[in-house]
């Protein structure tokens, strides 16, 4: 039998291009590789992908899962000493994974925080 996901799950609260760079995975640093990604948030995750949204679609079709970001838990803050970049804020998940995000536009990176600190703020915190 199918199980149905509930719809809250499904729906897309933003999408969009940002740069994006993960810095560690459970805990562990990585080596900062700064990549254009396509950001989906949807209430509870955010998936990034690599390509664009396009390529995507075909990418999941060939059984690809995109990365995904448990937004249960996460903190996010801005990190301005993170990065010689501006407009930088940190995305750190309850499993330890860390993520730069950052556009040059302000207006585009202040819309990201806020939509992602909404939907951070309105989960429980685990
Ligand atoms: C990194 C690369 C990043 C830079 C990072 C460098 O070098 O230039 O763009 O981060 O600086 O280490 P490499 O490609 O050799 O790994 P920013 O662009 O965010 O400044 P960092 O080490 O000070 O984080």
């Amino acid at each position: 039998k199918d199980v149905i996901p509930p719809l809250e799950q499904l729906m897309v609260e933003k999408e969009g291009y940002l740069q994006k760079a993960k810095i560690a995975d459970g805990g562990k640093k990585l080596r900062k590789n700064w990549s254009t990604s396509w950001i989906v948030l949807s209430s509870r995750k955010i998936e990034f992908y690599k390509e664009s949204k396009q390529q995507a679609v075909s990418n999941m079709k060939a059984g690809n899962k995109p990365e995904s970001v448990d937004l249960c838990g996460a903190h996010i803050e801005w990190a301005k000493e993170k990065s010689s970049r501006k407009n930088v804020f940190q995305i750190t998940t309850a499993s330890g994974n860390e993520f730069l995000l950052q556009s040059d536009i302000d207006f585009i990176i202040l819309d990201w925080f806020h939509a992602i600190k909404n939907a951070i703020d309105r989960l429980p915190s685990r």
